[in-house]
This record gives structure tokens, sequence and C-alpha cells, in this order.
């Protein structure tokens, strides 16, 4: 109906299980899987499936999250549900795995950073162990189409969860599916780049690979106090001297962008095509990881960055445009509407099709609507640019890049 082509000369592949739309991490929790309702139901509604090979996720195995976290950690995301966790918080093999006491956190939290209190990052809700070995599978399955030579581009936007380490959750994720993923390419691809535009630092999947060469990790992010009760923007970590392990094969193969708020779109441009356009003549990836969180749009709950949708969809296309097997990743994306058409556009990109402007107004059904209740995110279409209070000068970014060459 929308003219919707399958590209030339290459395959797409989309990976995604309906049922982790169902999950709830709780009544306000900002992380709402029916943001991938949305963002389905734009793909669906334009056309999309017709342009690429779409499959239906299955649960990743215990054995395959296993390739990288800690196997008392995955036996307990396994076994855990509100019902089981005080009990199994009990066992000894689980209770020695107390998260270390962070200072600023009001709620208990048990073993490798979860928790029942409805305030938690990482709360225990129903239905999550099916949850995070569903987005895990949908991953693996991704990493295969490409590893395989069947795809040369392959979806999951219900992935991306990259602050979770290997006996620990953290801000939202449970399962690290990148790093997995990864550690599956290693076998087949000699270098893998790992880029993150997501607003938050990609930690997890950094620590994972601070030792590894063969392995670049390159993360934009807000850094710096989050406003003016003095505590860092989340996750804390991802300043310019951080390049990976020191005294290590891995140092210097790991590259941090962080960025005060209210960064526009010319100005990310800028640092994104110079910083990842360097950063790929230099280490001449086999592959590329792109984590395409959408709460680096101006507009999202949490992040305080100006991204326009074009420019969050310049990104991808920036990478796309190597010619390198390529994985496309979710990740954060708070305001779920805008997350949905931002997916829903590079999907597009992916497969080489151009979305009449008007398209998403139409089909995105309107998410109070939707969830039968009011979101209370204020005007339902408004433009996308949020202006911080904070500008971002230009002076604050140039430094970036001409640190480059050392
Ligand atoms: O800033 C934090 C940590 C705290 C301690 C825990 N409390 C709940 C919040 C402050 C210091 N966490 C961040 C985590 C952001 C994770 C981003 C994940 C991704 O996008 O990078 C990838 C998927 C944070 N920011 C905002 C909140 N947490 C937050 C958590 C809630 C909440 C409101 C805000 C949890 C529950 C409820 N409300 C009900
Ligand atoms: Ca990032
Ligand atoms: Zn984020």
């Amino acid at each position: 109906e929308y003219g919707i082509t399958r590209p030339a000369g290459y395959k797409v592949s989309f990976h995604y299980n309906s049922q982790v739309e169902d999950m709830h991490f709780g009544k306000t929790h900002p992380m709402k899987p029916w943001r991938l309702t949305l963002t389905k139901h734009l793909v669906l509604g334009c056309g999309l499936q017709y342009a690429m090979d779409t499959f239906e996720a299955v649960s990743a195995t215990k054995e395959q999250v296993r390739a990288f976290h800690d196997p008392d950690y995955v036996d307990f995301l396994a076994e855990v549900s509100p019902g089981t966790f005080e009990e199994l918080c009990k066992m000894p093999r689980f209770a020695s795995h107390a998260p270390p006491k962070h200072d600023y956190d009001a709620v208990d939290l048990g073993p490798f950073n979860l928790s029942t209190s409805p305030g938690a990052d990482c709360p225990v809700f129903d239905g999550m162990s099916k949850y995070l070995f569903l987005y895990t599978g949908a991953t693996l399955a991704a990493t295969n189409q490409l590893t395989t030579n069947q795809s040369d581009i392959a979806i999951n936007w219900s992935g991306g969860l990259h602050h979770a380490h290997r006996a620990e959750a953290s801000g939202f994720c449970y399962i690290n599916d990148i790093v997995l993923s990864i550690v599956d390419m290693l076998r087949v691809y000699p270098r893998v780049l790992y880029v993150d535009i997501d607003v938050h630092h990609g930690d997890g999947v950094e620590e994972a690979f601070q030792r590894q060469p063969r392995v670049m990790t390159l993360s934009y992010h807000r850094y710096g106090p989050y406003d003016d009760t003095g505590h860092k923007f989340f996750p804390g970590t991802g300043d310019l001297t951080d390049v990976g392990l020191k005294g290590t094969v891995g140092e210097h193969f790991a590259l941090n962008v962080p960025i005060p708020s209210g960064i526009d779109d010319r100005q990310y441009k800028y640092l994104y095509e110079s910083i990842t356009g360097r950063t790929i003549e230099a280490f001449k990836p086999s592959a590329i990881v792109l984590q395409c969180g959408a709460d680096s749009l101006g507009g999202d709950r949490l992040g305080q960055f100006n991204i326009n949708i074009k420019q969050h969809g310049e990104c991808v296309s920036f990478v796309k445009n190597m010619g390198l097997p390529l994985l496309l990743l979710g990740g954060g994306g708070y305001t779920a509407r805008n997350v949905a058409r931002a997916w829903c556009h590079e999907t597009a990109l992916a497969t080489d099709n151009v979305l009449p402007d008007n398209i998403p107004m139409d089909l995105v059904p309107r998410p109070e609507a939707f969830m039968g209740r009011a979101h209370g995110e204020g005007k339902m279409y408004p433009a996308f640019n949020r202006l911080h209070v904070n500008d971002c000068k230009d002076s604050d970014l140039e430094y970036m890049v001409k640190r480059l060459d050392n």
C-alpha cells in the first residue's frame, strides 16, 4: 500500500516475539514493554514485513546465557518470580551474591541487585523470566542470521540491554544480550565494533570486553551531574579518559563520548560522524552492533538530549553504509510513541524504504486509548525538540573530536 519493497542486493531479518509486550515492570516504572507493541503495530501497519524476513523468537537456553553470565545468576533469573523471590534469597548459593549497598538507594535490594520493591530499577515482576530469555533469544537468533550469512542486517528492537553485568542486574537490564551476541560473533568475525547511541553509557558491554582487543566499544552518552542534587547521570561512568583497561591488550579498544544535556541534531551529527567514521577507519571491524536506544531523542522521559528522529536514523544509515554485517538492537526509550516512530523509521531505513511523513500519526494508536488509561506525558504528538535549560555549546564538544588522533 505504501510501496514497500525488498532492498536490492541484501537481506534484512526482523526478530520478535509478542509475548514480551505483556510484561509490566511496575505501575509507574519508566521501562514499558508495551512500547514494543506500538513499534510492532507501526512496522506492520506500514507493510515493512514485506521488505524483510520476519522470525518469531524463541527463548534463549540457560546454557546460552551462561556464555557470559554467572551460573548462579542464570539459575536465579530462570526461577525467580514475585512469589519465589524471598525463598530463593534464603538459599545459601544465592544469598552469597548480596549486592554492594548503594548509599543513594532507599529500596531493599536482594541478591544480584534484584528487588521486589516497586521503586527499584530492577524489580522482580510476573513473567520476568519469560521476558528476559525471550529478548535474549531474539538477539541470538538475529546474530545467527548474520554469522551464517543468511542476513546482512538483523533487527531486534526488544534487545539492547547494555547495563547488565556478569552477576548483577543494573538499570532495567538483567541479561546482557549484547555481550552474548558479540561473544558468539567472535567465533566467526575477527573484529566487532559496538556502537551505543542510547543516552546512557553502555557500561556493561564495555566492562565485559575491557581486556579484549577484538571488540571495540564506542558509547555516546549524557555524562555529568544529573541536576542540582549533585547526583551523576546514570550510571556515572564513561568519561573521556575511560579507554579500556589500562595495562592490558584491551587498552584503547573502548571509546567514550561524554555529552552535556541539550545537544542538538547538528552537534550530534558532527560528533557521531567524525568519531564513528574515524573509529571504523582505524579499527576496520568485520561486523557492527548498533544499540539504538531511543532515549537520546528530545522529549524522552529520562533522556536529556535534543535529537530528532531524523538524526537518530542518520546514525543507523551511517553505519549501514559501511556495508558490513549489522545487528540493530533497541535499548532505552521512555516516551513510548516516539520510540515506536524512531524504530519504525529505522526499520524502513534498514530495508531502503522511505515512509511518507504523515503515516506515523495515522497508525500509532494513541497510547491512552491503547492502554485504557492516561499516561500523563502531556500533549499527544508534540514537536520532538525539547530545549534544555543548559544549551549545549559547540566549544563543549570540539575537544572530543580533536582528541581522537592521540
Ligand atoms: O539513576 C538511577 C539509580 C537510582 C537508584 C534507584 N532509583 C530507583 C533511581 C535512582 C540511582 N537509575 C537510573 C537507571 C536508568 C536505566 C537506563 C536503562 C537504559 O536506557 O540505558 C537501557 C535500557 C534511573 N533513571 C530513572 C530511574 N532510574 C527511575 C526508576 C524508577 C522510577 C523512576 C525513575 C523505578 C521504579 C519507579 N520509578 C516506580
Ligand atoms: Ca550510549
Ligand atoms: Zn538509556
